[in-house]
């Protein structure tokens, strides 16, 4: 008898110190570089070129090249207000759809190196690429596939002249580009004609130097367009799309999916917000006073990043070549209050416990133990289940943040957060439906000393992040 106990014993010794394997990958699930990309957060944008000059939205690509003349032009200085307002990465407007080229690109006669700028011996895309590195932020470029200035437009030799254009731009000379962006709008070019393009080329061209380059467009492969340029992502935002049958432009899928994903989408194409801090997309002397309040910025951050998206805000350089301080002024506002608001995390010190636990390893704990890769998962089978932080004390906050594991997929397809009331009741405070990498929920103001989070998943869920905010800043309320 004293044996079959000890052996019991032992057995059970064994089975807790038994690994406890992680749940499986649920449906589409990003490749590594996604992942990373995400966690970027937010990115710069930057429309330069003859437009700056001329006060256009979409030059007409009969623009002179002496058009494009910057008298002080810094892109150390993009790059170090950029760093500073928290901006991972910068994404240049390196051909826009007038088709000049801010490099000495070799197969068009419509570039810096026709421009009288550093007597046609400049290179934008070189400084900026060298300013990013230097301040250890990412580079990026959008290449317009719509060109209304190259003579080739509209026939199948453009497909070759541009896939000439992305090899210059991404063969090494400018070190790594981070990220490809292919605009959708798809005009007529200079012979009136419209282009069919080759995509699938265009992909395999940037794969083939860029192997870790996330390409944007309508419908990927890297990322997707969010649908409207307001900054303003789906309050149910999948990170998921369903492709088939749809190309960028005229063939895109319809606003609102680009706007919320496919739940279930066959595809990990997580959505951009992208905004310009000003009306236009360009530089012009008439919007100087016109650029985005810090309020109205701060309701973007939370409709984008706070939304399951990343946030591509436009800083458009002027005419000089430099960063207007109304906007440089305007993004240290921006930064700064977002560092006050997200200071205190008002569930540090809390301690969480879960409905149910996947066991050793995936305990509630992980969610608030500030590592990405720890998070708290439910055995298999359980899908819907609930953790209740017990806060360190009595606390105010109006913001909650949950963040789920998506690298294993997004599996969270609603939830609701409530508070603990001085009755002694649980009262619903939000009712959502994603999560994924990020969601932060705006709630009214509430003081509590226990937060509780139920969800409801597709797989067991796994939630690698809490936290709880007082925004007394923005106004943002949804
Ligand atoms: C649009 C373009 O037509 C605009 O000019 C701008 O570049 C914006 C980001 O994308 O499709």
């Amino acid at each position: 008898m004293r044996h079959y106990v000890i052996i019991a014993a032992g057995l059970a010794a064994l089975a807790g110190c038994a690994k406890v394997t992680p749940p499986e990958p649920y449906g589409a699930i990003p490749l590594p570089q996604q992942v990373e990309w995400q966690k970027m957060e937010m990115n710069m944008f930057a429309h330069f070129g003859p437009n700056t000059f001329t006060g256009l939205e979409w030059g007409l690509g009969t623009e002179a090249e002496d058009i494009f003349n910057p008298s002080s032009l810094d892109c150390g200085q993009w790059a170090s207000i950029a760093k500073a307002a928290g901006f991972k990465g910068i994404i240049i407007t390196g051909k826009h759809h007038d088709g000049f080229c801010l490099w000495p690109n070799p197969v068009s006669t419509h570039t810096v190196a026709q421009s009288p700028w550093k007597d046609g011996k400049g290179d934008v895309l070189k400084e900026l690429s060298d300013a990013c590195a230097k301040e250890g932020i990412k580079f990026g470029v959008y290449v317009s596939p719509w060109d209304r200035n190259d003579p080739h437009y509209g026939t199948p030799e453009y497909n070759d002249v541009y896939v000439k254009t992305l090899e210059t731009v991404h063969d090494g000379r400018y070190g790594e580009v981070f990220e490809q962006w292919f605009d959708g709008a798809n005009g007529e070019g200079p012979n009136g004609k419209k282009q069919v393009y080759d995509w699938p080329r265009f992909h395999e061209t940037v794969l083939k130097y860029s192997p870790k380059a996330i390409m944007f467009s309508d419908t990927g492969p890297g990322c997707r367009w969010v649908g409207n340029e307001s900054g303003v992502a789906g309050r149910t935002n999948w990170s998921t799309l369903n492709t088939k049958g749809f190309t960028p432009g005229a063939g895109a899928p319809p606003v609102d999916t680009l706007n919320s994903g496919n739940v279930h989408g066959a595809l990990w194409h997580p959505a951009e917000t992208d905004v310009s801090i000003r009306p236009g997309w360009f530089w012009r002397e008439s919007e100087n006073d016109k650029v985005k309040s810090l309020k109205k910025l701060l309701g973007i951050y939370y409709t984008s990043v706070g939304r399951n998206s990343l946030l591509l805000l436009n800083v458009p350089p002027d005419n000089r070549g430099l960063i207007h301080p109304a906007d440089s002024a305007r993004l240290m506002e921006f930064k700064a209050a977002i560092d006050e608001i997200f200071k205190d995390n008002l569930s540090d010190g809390a301690k969480a416990k879960a409905s149910n636990s996947r066991g050793r390893g995936f305990g509630p704990g992980n969610i608030l133990d500030g590592n990405y890769d720890s998070y708290w998962a439910t055995a298999d089978g359980v899908n819907e289940a609930s953790v209740t932080f017990n806060l360190a004390g009595e606390k105010t906050f109006n913001r909650v943040l949950i963040q789920e594991y998506i690298p294993l997929g997004q599996r969270v397809k609603s939830f609701t957060i409530e508070a603990l009331g001085a009755d002694g009741q649980w009262k619903e405070i939000a009712r959502e439906t994603t999560i994924g990498y990020k969601r932060i929920v705006p709630v009214e103001k509430i003081t509590t000393s226990k937060v509780r989070v139920n969800i409801s998943a597709f797989a067991p869920p796994t939630i690698n992040g809490f936290g709880l905010y007082l925004d007394n800043i923005s106004e943002y309320s949804d």
